[in-house]
């Protein structure tokens, strides 16, 4: 379509004017998107076809990947790059005197997950599509993404999300192959001599409409499909409320759920989970049957992947769907189920753990439900054969107990392959939460560290690093990104360590800028950038780092001599609308910047900033300008984490605990080029189950800690009368679950370590170079390629 700048333009130009009848010097810049957009669109579409048509045809294994959220971020730029026509369209652009990345700016961030989960899901999809890989993603079209998130007077306040106010560019709505879904009702069951026929009755049925959007490959033809589900009235339907129906149906397709790893136990949750996954299985069965005829080899030929438990539903329902539908026997049925499904485990937090009362589950999906108990019958079974007598085993591991069901349980009853998301995770999946289940599946349990995708978060957030690391190792590293390594021997080059600490300063100026912006408050560009962006959690320790800011605040004005290095300390954080604790963190934070920023002597050294509406787009902006990437939860709680390796891609330097890939980042940088402190997760988990920590003692023993905990209640922040009651009371009464006191001692001196190293600029480079060069390992090119080699099967599929 275009191949040069010159054609570019000339198209470009045209475009604008045919789509929007106005010349160019009068149309927006969301005008001149959608024209991109839209010429994007057309440049891929012959290789999107070329691909659709291959995973019609060829005769490989494929995936789907089944996520309940992907964390997309913008696509106009990241496109582009795969396709690597962003020059061209950057120069292009500038000879018309706009710029792309103004342009970039005025595409919506579909927030289409909350955080972690949302976000890997993300990186998989540029992983399949850019290594060749045959893999779908299969999500739901929510109209409103995670909420906006705005700070009124230090407090947060949630706003609708709209991306889709101005359409979607890159979608493409396919209603020819719309799917009946089936709600309520009651099952009729009817016996034919031997045979026994389920049928769901007076259910209540919605349509889900399918949007394609094109995942791009880099360097590469492939354009896979990452399908979003959009739930929508059946078309003529005859209903005592139509109204009432409609915006029943409606409202399952609204709203992404705002809990990062809460379950709030709401049918309509459960109706999103069912509705993704009986659109996507009745969809992907349909066109399996176009392609082979019947069933039978199904799992020969794909891989059902469940991220998470949120759409565990996918079992029973590829059950349902051969039983009822295809009318094979349970045995046949269940052997092809379990030699379709792998499941990834993203956490141990027993609060996210899924578990659905019988009272919901049961009058929602019926006939799931009986599937469901049969499969817990049948399961327990078993056990009671491996385990002749052992109650207790039995009644842990079954899938439906005290009148709940157990939703990990299910899924790794009804799949071959159960991972955990880093070594330490994986382990205590085996050694621990899944403990029972590893000793009777012990062939099923394995690891895949997570990933991200160095395209979006090295190439395209940080292309001055990246042209400095190909200037200095070739171009190779950007389709092989462990051949980053090759930096290694650079790290001491005084040439690349000046030019790695200028691009640095570079993006600290521009991130100040913001802050600026927004803020009104004017950091220090040569301070150390000292960064804690992620989900507001408790297990997450922000108020570690809050305690830890106070404590020098004390120092700073206690003593005229304690003099430390300029710290900009820059939070973003949304805390889910129901998390009492976590809006209170915030609270806490935006109080303390007041204090901060306004005080002659500390604010000469410190200076706090919370970020509002924490998002990809933001964290592209803000990664790269960090000096410091903390990572500081409860040793044990925290997966794996995968903004600590976007942190370190960038070339900053992580302030850790041994939680989760912080211990493979070690691994990797060595133990100078890291900072470690706190405890174990081996002590966390032996405190956790034995007793013996008695926070109360800590506060009593150390006045650093007293003068800090105290000031959370005494008045010492003004106008803020009881505002904290609840995380003293969280430190205090209950006992500091989290351990922050424990850790409190560690963390300072792990913080004047990171004071005293920075000094050393030159040592400093050194550190942030053997970051960058280790980084490779923890791009999702690798753990995509574990995926297929290890679990699904797949290989590359080139067109
Ligand atoms: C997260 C975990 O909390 C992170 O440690 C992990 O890196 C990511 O998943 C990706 O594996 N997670 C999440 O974002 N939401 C959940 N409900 C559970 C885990
Ligand atoms: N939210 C966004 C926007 C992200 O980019 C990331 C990074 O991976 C996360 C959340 C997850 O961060 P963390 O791994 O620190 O919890």
């Amino acid at each position: 379509m275009f191949s040069n700048k010159d054609e570019f333009k000339d198209s470009f130009l045209k475009r604008i004017e045919m789509m929007y009848g106005k010349s160019f010097q009068e149309s927006t810049r969301r005008d001149q998107f959608q024209v991109l957009g839209n010429m994007v669109r057309e440049h891929i579409s012959s290789n999107w076809i070329l691909t659709n048509e291959a995973n019609r045809t060829a005769g490989g294994k494929q995936v789907y990947y089944l996520s309940i959220e992907f964390l997309l971020g913008r696509l106009l730029g990241q496109n582009l790059l795969n396709l690597n026509l962003y020059s061209i369209v950057e120069e292009g652009l500038s000879e018309l005197g706009i710029q792309l990345s103004e342009i970039e700016e005025s595409e919506s961030d579909p927030g289409l997950g909350n955080g972690g989960l949302g976000r890997l899901a993300a990186c998989f999809m540029d992983s399949l599509a850019s290594q060749d890989l045959p893999g779908h993603g299969q999500g739901i079209r929510y109209k409103h993404g995670l909420f906006e998130q705005k700070i009124v007077d230090g407090y947060q306040v949630e706003l609708p999300e709209q991306w889709l106010r101005h359409g979607n560019v890159w979608e493409v709505r396919k209603p020819d192959q719309a799917i009946e879904i089936s709600f309520w009702g009651k099952v009729d069951i009817h016996q034919e001599n031997d045979e026994m026929f389920y049928r769901q009755k007076d259910a209540e049925k919605i349509m889900a409409v399918p949007y394609d959007m094109p995942v791009v490959g880099a360097d590469t033809k492939t354009v896979n499909t990452l399908r979003l589900w959009s739930a929508e009235p059946v078309h003529n339907i005859v209903h005592r409320d139509i109204l009432q129906y409609k915006r029943e149906t409606e409202a399952v397709s609204e709203f992404l759920y705002p809990d990062d790893t809460h379950d709030d136990g709401k049918t309509l949750r459960l109706k999103q989970q069912y509705f993704l996954v009986s659109a996507s299985l009745q969809s992907m069965i349909k066109a399996y049957k176009n392609k082979h005829g019947c069933l039978k080899d199904f799992h020969k030929h794909v891989s059902i992947h469940v991220n998470d438990t949120h759409p565990v539903l996918a079992i029973p329902e590829f059950m349902r769907i051969l039983l009822d539908e295809e009318g094979l026997g349970w045995e046949e049925a269940w052997n092809m189920t379990i030699s379709t499904f792998s499941y990834t485990n993203h956490t141990t937090l027993s609060e996210a753990l899924e578990k659905w009362p019988v009272y919901i589950f049961r009058p929602l999906l019926p006939r799931i439900y009986m599937i469901v108990e049969e499969i817990n019958e049948r399961f327990c079974r078993d056990l009671w054969k491996a385990y002749p007598g052992d109650w207790g085993r039995i009644e842990n591991m079954a899938i439906i107990a005290h009148d709940v069901v157990k939703m990990a349980h299910l899924a790794i009853a009804g799949s071959y392959s159960v991972n955990g998301v880093a070594k330490i995770h994986s382990d205590i999946l085996k050694n621990r939460e899944m403990k029972l289940f590893y000793e009777y599946f012990p062939e099923k349990f394995n690891n895949k560290t997570n990933g991200i995708t160095h395209r979006r978060w090295l190439l395209k957030a940080n292309p001055e690093i990246s042209e400095l690391i190909s200037e200095s190792i070739g171009t190779q590293w950007k389709q092989k990104p462990e051949l980053i390594s090759m930096l290694l021997p650079f790290s001491n080059d005084a040439a690349l360590k000046e030019k790695v600490s200028a691009v640095k300063q570079h993006r600290k100026r521009i991130l100040a800028e913001r802050i600026y912006k927004q803020n009104a408050i004017k950091v220090d560009e040569h301070s150390i950038f000292d960064v804690q962006v992620k989900r507001l959690h408790a297990y997450k320790r922000q108020l570690l780092n809050v305690l830890h800011i106070m404590y020098l605040y004390n120092r700073i004005e206690e003593d005229a001599n304690f003099f430390i290095q300029p710290r900009t300390f820059i939070f973003g954080a949304k805390a889910s609308p129901g998390y009492y604790y976590a809006k209170k963190i915030i609270k806490l934070i935006n109080s303390l910047a007041d204090k901060v920023n306004s005080h002659p002597r500390v604010s000469s050294m410190l200076k706090v900033v919370f970020m509002e509406n924490y998002r990809v787009s933001l964290a592209e902006d803000i990664i790269p300008a960090a000096d410091v990437s903390e990572q500081i939860s409860t040793a044990s709680k925290e997966a794996s984490g995968t903004g600590n390796m976007k942190f370190m891609m960038n070339g900053a330097l992580t302030l850790g605990t041994l939680d989760g890939a912080n211990i493979e980042i070690k691994e990797m940088v060595g133990d100078d080029n890291i900072f470690i402190f706190g405890l174990s997760a081996e002590e966390v988990l032996n405190y956790s189950e034995n007793g013996g920590y008695r926070a109360e003692e800590y506060y009593h023993h150390d006045l650093r800690i007293r003068q800090v905990v105290d000031q959370l209640i005494n008045g010492y922040f003004p106008d803020c009368n009881g505002e904290f009651e609840a995380i003293y009371d969280s430190l205090l009464s209950h006992n500091d679950q989290y351990f922050v006191l424990k850790d409190f001692a560690s963390y300072i001196r792990a913080q004047e370590e990171v004071d005293s190293s920075y000094k050393d600029q030159d040592a400093w480079s050194k550190k942030a170079i053997i970051n960058i060069a280790n980084s490779g390992h923890f791009s999702s090119d690798r753990t995509i390629r574990e995926y297929a080699e290890q679990i699904w099967g797949i290989k590359p599929l080139i067109i």
